[in-house]
């Protein structure tokens, strides 16, 4: 497709029919295998990357080591005034990089513009972070005794990013990252390659024109080079996005050798609207729930638990809504388009797999449940009803846009059933009742890392942190503290007494 005059913004990209997937922070290569880029929209073949080897992720490692010594030593608002630039040149490049997100990963248009968006404005939070990045003073026991606490870089992070978000996640961990310190070592999707390849140029443009050293480093690559990063002891965190299985695998191996881990795993995200709920918003926030991003999100709006009272006419109200999207099915980049084609072949499957279970436990097919015919990678936006709330195929992730609508008696049963699942990634309840509100986010309410009111279970802001609990991982990126979790913690004391003496009360003297 690359050759053709609607695809020109792919070289404006600087991206080629075949590409390099490695960037050791100079220069490109490529000696493992080719994948191939296809627009899920269409199932053609947009372009190759030829990813990276073994041998070739351990040079990126060695690169990003090397440049650490000398990062590490770069004032921190300094730092930040590269990643500053960073986020400039994406403001540059917004229009063109986030129609390929779009393309490759089958998302519409706006959804493909805000996640690169959202890159933007990490790197704008990073910047001011990066004035601060506070410690703080503790009162010490003995006279003249200060206790301080630090946060310095930990050296070389890897990052492993999913196909669903291949611009976002990897820019929320390299902006925060890079300010704290540290260098970063990449490894997107093997069927996002392009964007990698895109989104690394953009990035290392910057960092050449400012005589950086190799802070950035890409190898694209299969599983084999992902072990290698994982298992590496030179990678001091690893930052993964992906599914509870590989999760699990990952962060044991990391613990394996007592390195620092952040995960982002599954989410299994439940809407609860209760009878006192504005039910037209809560249509609204399901709808771009479970079918924005073709229900592609790990925090897609995989539950809705409606209050009986309402549940009928809640149902009624979100099956008339399928059915006009239904009307806004197209290809990502028409502008017309609401809903896009799933990723891959492999999505169709899981798909079909997950509604021929759901049928077989009992479940009734509301909406939908059917792959769409027309050239590309479309099933039809889907509602299962008449399900047990705690059936196993509920409890399962699929990464499709399917929703299982499960009626509850009351609020208190709802948030049991919000929580009963392994995973613990978002939650959202629509109640007008303040008491109802703050039950929910209270110590009885939602157990997870993101607990919404009257807004949507998806589209997280970077300003908080972001990340979930159990199954979820326990990683948090992005805003609020979460820079923490790239540093270590140094605590300092000080005596400036001018004598030695011990804590506690001890003596030790001679
Ligand atoms: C993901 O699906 O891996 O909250 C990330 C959201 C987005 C990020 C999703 N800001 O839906």
């Amino acid at each position: 497709l690359i050759d053709k005059p609607e695809y020109a913004f792919l070289k404006d990209l600087g991206l080629e029919r075949q590409n390099k997937g490695v960037f050791n922070g100079k220069s490109w290569s490529g000696s493992g295998l080719v994948t191939k880029s296809v627009d899920p929209g269409t199932g053609k073949v947009i372009a190759e990357v030829q990813t990276g080897s073994v041998d070739e992720m351990k040079s990126c490692i060695a690169a990003g080591t090397e440049a650490y010594k000398e990062w590490r030593n770069v004032p921190a608002p300094i730092r930040g005034e590269v990643v500053r630039q960073i986020g400039e040149e994406l403001r540059k490049y917004k229009e063109p990089l986030g129609k390929l997100v779009s393309l490759e990963v089958g998302k519409v248009y706006s959804e493909g513009q805000g996640e690169v968006q959202e890159f933007i404005d990490i790197c704008d939070y990073a910047v001011g972070l990066s004035r601060i990045f506070a410690g703080q003073l503790i009162n010490s026991e003995r006279a003249k005794h200060t206790i301080m606490e630090a946060w310095r870089p930990l050296g070389l992070v890897g990052v492993i990013s999913a196909y669903n978000f291949p611009n976002a996640v990897f820019g929320w961990n390299a902006a925060i990252a890079l300010t704290t310190g540290n260098t970063v070592l990449w490894k997107g999707a093997p069927s996002t390659s392009l964007v990698s390849v895109a989104t690394t140029k953009i990035v290392s443009e910057v960092l050449k024109r400012n005589n950086m050293p190799s802070v950035i480093t890409l190898c694209e690559g299969g599983v084999d080079v992902g072990k290698q990063l994982v298992g590496d002891n030179r990678v001091k965190l690893v930052s993964f996005t992906g599914s509870c299985e590989v999760g699990r695998n990952v962060g044991v191996a990391v613990q394996q050798r007592f390195g620092k881990s952040i995960l982002e795993l599954g989410g299994n995200n439940a809407l609860i609207v209760n009878d006192d709920a504005d039910v037209d918003m809560a249509l609204g926030a399901a709808l771009f729930g479970c079918i924005g991003t073709s229900g592609q999100r790990c925090t897609t709006t995989r539950r809705i638990i409606v209050h009986e009272k309402i549940y009928d006419q809640f149902l009624s109200k979100l099956t008339n809504a399928y059915k006009q999207v239904m009307n806004k099915v197209g290809h990502q980049l028409e502008s017309n388009t609401l809903f896009g084609p799933v990723h891959s072949q492999v999505n169709i499957d899981n798909y079909l797999h997950t509604i021929g279970e759901a049928v077989k436990s009992g479940g009734k097919v509301a909406f939908g449940g059917k792959q769409i015919q027309r050239e590309g990678f479309f099933v039809e936006p889907t509602i299962i009803t008449n399900l047990p709330h705690d059936s196993p195929v509920v409890h399962k992730e699929t990464f499709a846009p399917i929703v299982y609508l499960l009626k509850a008696k009351s609020l208190e049963e709802a948030i049991e059933w919000n929580n009963e699942v392994e995973q613990g990634l978002s939650s959202a309840v629509f109640t007008r009742d303040v008491s109802n509100a703050f039950q929910w986010i209270g110590a009885n309410g939602s157990d997870c890392g993101i607990v919404n009111i009257n807004t949507t279970t998806n589209g997280a802001e970077i300003g908080g942190a972001f990340g979930g609990e159990k199954a979820t991982g326990g990683g948090r990126e992005s805003g609020s503290d979460a820079w923490k979790q790239y540093c270590k913690r140094a605590t300092i004391t000080v005596n400036h007494s001018g004598e030695l003496a011990c804590a506690q009360g001890v003596v030790f003297d001679l």
